[in-house]
């Protein structure tokens, strides 16, 4: 029997750990990561992110609306949403993972996969290793991490979340049916409300009883029923799709007036990329497909979209690509209306993405990156139009 190899890694009330750290003077107080008016004051119809473990007491969550979280525990304090520093706390623990781990799968923005099979011979204990994991995190970013130890990626992630907050599960290899059986069903990835709610009217709740149904009972999600005592076997067959803000990020402009002109489409178009791109490297995202839509002025709409080689969050890279599609797409004569970009298969940036690797090989790339990334900041301190490439001079007072 193969030994259990993967890591899940989850950190603890992630924004409100940051925010805890950030400001001492709000450690061990029940918080919420929210919006603030620029006086402080919490946005009332605003919504949680998340809740510090002081506050889940109260029954505060991530996604409620505050008023309601308010409610619950009237001494929450809410704070303001740090995005960069949750960026930066991120990426340092991710690189201490990679001090042990062969291999990271991040599924996002606080979690992911640490691959380690084919390591008894260097590390023969991996609660050793996730311990040192644990310890260097609280040592080195100031908060905490749940892991869970198992043979497959699900029960890993099951496991992870079984002593949150700061725990650590394992669960030895052929163990896998004793540690699940007796959990609601709902801790398994993919069961919602809706489901929930409909195996509790069939008297299912634990895991344990869904395995044990007859198929017929559950029709229509027999497959379902199948792929679950594969799980509760240890087998992995549950795709994890990269938890990302969003799928695809698209910006578009309809021009004040139709054009041909090929130079005042191509700064549109250079505008639009530098929005597109300038949201990825916001979000610390990559992505690897490029859309370009046009449209005429009789309001047919036409798109056109290609792969590139590998995921980038570069304005240059996208706009690149959009120019070849745009090339594709127009013939240069007929007037246009609107000019789209759109870029799908957004992934974490994470420190073992593909795109990373080529950035850490590739010196123009991440000095490229680290340009694009300062413009980005002073665009944000300055106003939009304070720093503009040169094929859109004279353009600028359309924006
Ligand atoms: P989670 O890992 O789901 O939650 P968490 O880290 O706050 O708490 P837990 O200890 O249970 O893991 O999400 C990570 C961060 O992502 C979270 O701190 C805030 C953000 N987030 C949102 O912005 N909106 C959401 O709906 C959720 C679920 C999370
Ligand atoms: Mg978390």
């Amino acid at each position: 029997m193969t030994r259990s190899s993967w890591l899940h890694i989850d950190l603890d009330a992630f924004f409100a750990s940051v925010e805890q750290k950030l400001n001492p003077t709000l450690k061990g107080k029940p918080i919420l990561v929210g919006r603030v008016d620029p006086q402080g004051r919490s946005v009332p119809r605003g919504v949680a992110a998340t809740a510090s473990y002081e506050a889940r007491k109260f029954g505060a969550k991530s996604g409620m609306p505050l008023f309601q979280a308010l409610k619950l525990c009237p001494t929450c304090i809410v704070v303001g949403g740090h995005y960069e520093e949750y960026i930066k706390a991120a990426s340092k623990v991710f690189s201490i993972c990679l001090r042990y781990a062969p291999k990271i799968e991040q599924t996002s923005i606080d979690e992911a996969f640490l691959d380690f099979s084919g390591t008894e011979w260097i590390y023969p204990n991996l609660v050793d290793i996730a311990r040192k994991i644990k310890q260097e995190i609280k040592k080195e970013v100031g908060i905490t991490a749940s892991i869970g130890i198992a043979s497959s990626r699900v029960v890993a992630k099951i496991a992870s979340d079984y002593q949150k907050p700061d725990g650590l599960t394992y669960v030895p290899a052929g163990q896998e049916k004793n540690f699940l059986s007796p959990l609601p069903i709902r801790e398994l990835p993919g069961i919602g409300v809706k489901m929930e709610e409909y195996f509790h009217q069939l008297g299912i709740k634990t895991l344990g009883q869904l395995t044990r149904v007859p198929c017929k009972k559950i029709q229509g999600l027999s497959w379902f029923s199948a792929n679950l005592q594969q799980l509760a076997n240890g087998v992995d067959n549950i795709r994890f799709a990269q938890r990302v803000g969003a799928k695809s990020i698209s910006h578009s402009e309809t021009f004040a007036k139709n054009s041909k002109d090929q130079k005042f489409i191509l700064a549109k178009l250079q505008r639009l990329a530098e929005k597109v791109a300038a949201r990825l490297r916001k979000g610390g995202r990559c992505a690897q497909c490029v859309r370009v839509t046009i449209r005429y002025s009789d309001f047919k709409t036409v798109s056109r979209q290609r792969a590139l080689l590998y995921s980038t969050n570069l304005t240059k890279e996208i706009y690149e690509m959009s120019e070849v599609l745009l090339t594709e797409l127009w013939d240069g004569r007929t007037p246009l209306r609107l000019v789209g970009i759109g870029v799908s298969d957004v992934k974490m940036d994470s420190h073992n993405s593909e795109a990373k690797q080529l950035l850490l090989f590739d010196e123009k790339r991440e000095k490229r990156l680290e340009l694009e990334k300062r413009i980005d900041g002073l665009r944000e301190r300055f106003g939009e139009n304070s720093i503009i490439t040169a094929n859109l001079v004279g353009l600028a007072k359309n924006h």
